[in-house]
């Protein structure tokens, strides 16, 4: 069985990964309905009542943990990397990171939470305000959502054009005041603060405008599609932060 993951930084994860799992204790795992297909045929039937939590046992510093449904990402840098806004646009426009260097940058500072349970407070991120993306794009009277997608080729989230314009949405470049790193999903991320960290696409490159919401990966799976922290997971229309 091949559980490694090359693409991230470090040694390679896999056999901690499975390690862990295996010194957990099948009452300690709520096993997830993605995993990567070695895991899977492992573990045998996974439940998925966790179904963002199981490389979320891996044991990392800072308290995140690091969560990819794509068993390998491509890295993409200064060279390679393109982040496209299209759909219900006036202005389809390409980024380059220098591209998006250039703009201006927002800071926000809050606590990370990952719908599973784990947090870690006061974070800093940093990159370019979505609304100033999808002004500069020129959106569509007729348009209402925006749709993310990814370069890991699989995942992908989406918010209302009014999440999408608040200020503490961003096209993060830098996390923790670093640059994103590969496993945060570098060079490039969504940063969306008021919300639980799965709606923060990893590895974004793509902002489609569209006519309506369409749920992303997790939501297709059952989580909801308005995720504000602390609206027992998105059922109030308010943020609470
Ligand atoms: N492309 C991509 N983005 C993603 C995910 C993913 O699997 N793939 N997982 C989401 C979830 S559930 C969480 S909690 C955060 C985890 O971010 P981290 O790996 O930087 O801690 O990324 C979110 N964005
Ligand atoms: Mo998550």
């Amino acid at each position: 069985m091949t559980t490694d993951h090359p693409d991230f930084e470090g040694t390679p994860v896999g056999r901690r990964l499975v390690l862990g799992m295996l010194g957990l204790g099948a009452g300690g795992l709520v096993a997830a309905p993605y995993v990567q297909r070695g895991i899977e045929s492992f573990l045998g039937a996974a439940s998925d009542k966790d179904p963002t939590g199981l490389t979320g046992l891996l044991p990392n510093g800072g308290g995140f943990r690091y969560y990819s449904v794509a068993t390998s990402v491509p890295r993409k840098n200064e060279q390679n990397y393109r982040l496209t806004v299209d759909g219900l646009v006036e202005r389809p426009a390409t980024y380059t990171l220098d591209a998006l260097r250039a703009l201006p940058q927002n800071r926000v500072v809050r606590d990370v939470q990952c719908v599973t349970g784990w947090r870690v407070p006061e974070t800093p991120f940093s990159g370019v305000s979505l609304s100033l993306l999808l002004d500069a794009a020129g959106v569509r009277p007729e348009a209402k959502a925006i749709r993310f997608t990814c370069f890991d080729g699989a995942y992908s989230e989406s918010l209302t054009l009014q999440q999408a314009r608040r200020d503490d949405v961003l096209v993060c470049l830098q996390m923790q005041d670093e640059p994103v790193s590969h496993s945060h999903g570098g060079p490039v991320r969504l940063y969306v603060a008021p919300m639980y960290f799965y709606k923060s696409a990893k590895w974004l490159s793509g902002i489609t405008v569209t006519s309506e919401v369409r749920p992303g990966y997790w939501e297709e799976r059952g989580y909801d599609v308005d995720a504000w922290v602390g609206g027992s997971n998105g059922r109030s229309d308010t943020p609470t932060v």
